[in-house]
């Protein structure tokens, strides 16, 4: 079977990024005609968290002069279809009603709403399932779903930027700009793709960060901080109750304006309890910008699943070391004058 259908419906997927967390990217494309001879007539995606599903949007695609074509359809979608009814109804009983021929999925939905019920009310009703068809790059398209189902805890991405020495941060001057405005405008848009930004206690406190999107169009992340002492002062940017901000701490709950301070416990491992506090808050993803301890924290914990790193052309000569990278390198690429390189973290590392 050609994959050309399938990338295509990968393809579509990828227009709901930014728009549809905390659900996953979804592409259909409904096909007609025997093998070699598929003709597309529908196609649709997940555009917006709450709205119709992939599924959905292909059928509507379809002109009416060709719904008679359906039964000897093929629908081709990145996720199995949904049999629970949540903000939508189930897209498996959708495909059951319209009577489609054939249904071909890259992964199962982890979601335990769904986990297999989706196929099985198809394959009771008659419509063959094939899943597994370019999985992984169905998994990779929705890293963060999967590892939010899988391990039950957000996708953890870490960002920095360091000088041509290595260094993170001057010791003089602390909040040198490092990266050039291309890789600055480039975070902002990292910003708008993820649910949360987190930030350690001394970034908050000597950069004085806003951790809000700006420089281009898109959501704003929750904003989260790690004061395990409450010793931040409350006229921080990340306080300033523009949007709300966790602050996971030791000594109190409470909720004040838009920010909401969680306690955890001395005696179990914080990072642990924070990202099972964000599990609990169907945060599937946190971008971390710092600092080192909490970076190097995450490192050697083992929870970190992707690393950006801007290297910039300057030289520092001194300064706070940068964390030192590992993983599997996925990319490298020139954005400005920075180069910008990404690594995953692959069982082992
Ligand atoms: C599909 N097609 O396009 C998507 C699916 O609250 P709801 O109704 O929007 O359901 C959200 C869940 O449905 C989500 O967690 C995931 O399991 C599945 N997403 N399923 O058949 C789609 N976006
Ligand atoms: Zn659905």
């Amino acid at each position: 079977m050609s994959d050309r259908f399938m990338l295509r419906a990968l393809e579509l997927a990828t227009l709901g990024r930014g728009h549809v967390s905390p659900n996953p990217m979804v592409g259909c494309v409904i096909t007609h005609g025997a093998e070699g001879g598929e003709r597309i007539i529908g196609e649709g995606w997940h555009q917006r968290y709450g709205e119709a599903h992939a599924e959905r949007n292909a059928i509507l695609s379809v002109r009416p002069e060709e719904a008679h074509l359906l039964p000897e359809s093929t629908v081709y979608v990145t996720l199995e279809p949904c049999s629970h009814y949540g903000k939508q109804p189930p897209c498996a009983d959708l495909l059951i009603d319209r009577c489609v021929g054939r249904v071909v999925c890259c992964n199962d939905d982890p979601n335990p709403l769904v986990a297999g019920q989706g196929f099985q009310k198809l394959r009771t009703a008659g419509i063959a399932v094939e899943t597994g068809v370019l999985r992984e790059q169905g998994r990779e398209l929705n890293a963060r779903f999967f590892t939010f189902f899988e391990q039950q805890r957000p996708y953890i991405l870490l960002k920095w930027a360091e000088s041509a020495d290595g260094y993170i941060a001057g010791i003089e001057v602390r909040t040198v700009k490092i990266s050039g405005d291309l890789s600055h405008r480039l975070v902002h848009r990292w910003r708008t793709e993820e649910d949360a930004i987190m930030v350690g206690t001394n970034t908050a406190r000597l950069d004085n960060p806003r951790l809000n999107v700006r420089l281009v169009p898109g959501r704003n992340p929750t904003r989260i901080v790690i004061d395990k002492q409450l010793k931040l002062a409350g006229s921080l940017n990340l306080f300033d109750n523009s949007q709300p901000t966790l602050g996971y701490n030791y000594l109190k709950t409470e909720t004040l304006g838009q920010t909401t301070y969680i306690q955890l416990q001395p005696d179990k491992p914080f990072l642990n309890q924070l990202l099972d506090d964000l599990y609990g808050r169907r945060i599937q993803s946190v971008l971390v910008e710092g600092g080192t301890t909490l970076i190097n924290s995450l490192l050697e914990a083992g929870l970190w699943d992707e690393m950006r790193v801007f290297r910039s052309p300057m030289v520092l000569d001194e300064g706070v070391k940068a964390p030192v990278v590992r993983g599997r390198l996925v990319s490298r690429e020139q954005v400005g004058v920075d180069e910008l390189t990404v690594y995953k973290n692959s069982p082992g590392n």
